[in-house]
């Protein structure tokens, strides 16, 4: 009997340890993003810790119709060429505006949003550097671009 106590009192102690870890890791840190009919985005920067994980939330604020106006956020692999991978895309209407041969090239996507929409992703964030962060909708990643720094 007493023994039994005692490895349930250990349990109960171990337990207690380990599961503020547990439900801290299971929620992903929110980032809240919003775009415009100014074609920009609130934030040019993200920073974040390897293997974190992110939950990306863009609302889009503008009230321009989607099919002039839309908006998306498309987080790309490090070293991939931009101007290649967006002058691709801008054809890939029915694939929210992602090349089905750049498809690799992308790390994390939210689908193309109209005005007061929102989209989420969820992620982890990728080993330490530098990824670049855009809007594909045609026309817009010149002005619509930001970076995720992970360190
Ligand atoms: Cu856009």
């Amino acid at each position: 009997m007493k023994k039994h106590t005692l490895i349930l009192s250990l349990l109960t102690a171990l337990f207690a340890t380990v599961s503020p870890t547990l439900s801290a890791a299971a929620a992903p840190r929110e980032i809240q993003i919003t775009s415009n009919d100014q074609m920009k985005y609130s934030l040019a920067t993200i920073e974040a810790k390897a293997g974190e994980q992110l939950k990306v939330v863009l609302t889009n604020q503008g009230t321009l119709p989607k099919e002039a106006m839309g908006h998306n956020w498309v987080l790309l692999k490090a070293g991939t060429d931009i101007n290649a991978f967006a002058t691709a895309s801008m054809m890939a209407k029915d694939s929210e505006y992602i090349a089905p041969a750049m498809k690799d090239k992308v790390l994390a996507s939210i689908k193309v949003l109209g005005p007061k929409q929102t989209g989420e992703v969820v992620f982890t964030a990728p080993a330490a550097g530098e990824y670049i962060f855009l809007c594909s909708f045609p026309g817009h990643y010149m002005l619509m671009k930001g970076s995720l720094i992970v360190k």
